[in-house]
């Protein structure tokens, strides 16, 4: 497989993925390992991953984090669960237009150094082909423009995400600095079936109202999380303390040559390129 992989810019600075991620614990190319973390995502939507990352690979993202943490772009503001814009077809106390707030800084692949262990996770074939099993999927492509394959993001004291459910139908993140309190994510598997177009809007309400309970995610600096959270609303709690949360996230297509919409580069990196 390796000699047929298309030659990337990235795949050029090497595709080891020695000392970067925990191969004892976690062997990616075990059809086993691989058998047993799809079985974990089918049932649980989510599969988490501790250890994922060496302790070397986390301290050389924290670094390169706070050393680029003054190129971030921050966005603070509210937006509805659904991140569609508010529906004028219903009232605004309705689910479907009730205001959650989120507020970040978030630095992007342009800005990720061209040595950082990221690019070469990002890049690894064993990863991608780990990957595609557990998700289901033929092939994973980086997406065309140059922002939106690797972020960074920052959530300093009191920054938070609301209740949302993703466009996408998968993420992966890896946690990197882990905040004194707070900054927790939480979940509610299943809240809505947007392939079956039922959006779920008096269940949501009542998550909302904080009347059904969500389930935690246990993570630690180096843990990675594969989350499907198209369906499942979920969140991030406010940072607590001075540490701030420092968590990347690696964003994949099924599809080659597909760039994020303008108009959410905008709203997340405040420009296109
Ligand atoms: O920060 C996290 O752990 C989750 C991020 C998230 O939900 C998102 O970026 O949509
Ligand atoms: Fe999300």
């Amino acid at each position: 497989m390796q000699d047929q992989a298309p030659k990337t810019v990235e795949s050029t600075t090497g595709t080891s993925l020695d000392g970067v991620i925990n191969t004892v614990e976690h062997p990616l190319s075990d059809s086993a390992y691989r058998a047993r973390s799809k079985a974990v995502l089918d049932r649980h939507g989510v599969l988490v991953l501790k250890n994922f990352l060496t302790a070397a690979a986390v301290d050389d993202v924290r670094r390169e984090g706070k050393d680029n943490q003054y190129l971030a772009y921050y966005t603070s503001g509210t937006h509805t669960s659904y991140l569609s814009p508010v529906d004028p077809a219903y009232p605004a106390e309705h689910p479907r237009n009730r205001m959650v707030t989120s507020s970040k800084g978030c630095i992007t692949t342009d800005q990720i150094p061209a040595d950082s262990v990221l690019r070469r996770l990002y890049a690894s074939d064993v990863f991608k082909d780990f990957l595609c099993q557990v998700l289901a999927e033929e092939a994973l492509y980086e997406y065309a423009d140059p922002l939106s394959s690797i972020n960074l993001h920052y959530a300093a004291e009191g920054q938070e995400l609301g209740w949302h459910y993703d466009n996408s139908s998968f993420a992966i993140t890896l946690l990197i600095q882990q905040p004194a309190a707070g900054g927790e994510f939480e979940y509610i598997k299943n809240a809505r079936n947007a392939a079956a177009g039922d959006m779920a809007f008096e269940y949501t309400g009542k998550i909302l109202d904080g009347e059904i309970p969500a389930s935690g995610i246990e993570m630690n600096e180096g843990t990675l999380v594969l989350f499907r959270g198209r369906d499942s609303i979920h969140r991030v709690t406010p940072t607590v303390g001075d540490i701030t949360r420092m968590l990347v996230v690696l964003a994949y297509n099924n599809q080659p040559d597909v760039s994020l919409s303008e108009s959410a580069r905008m709203t997340f990196y405040g420009r296109l390129g």
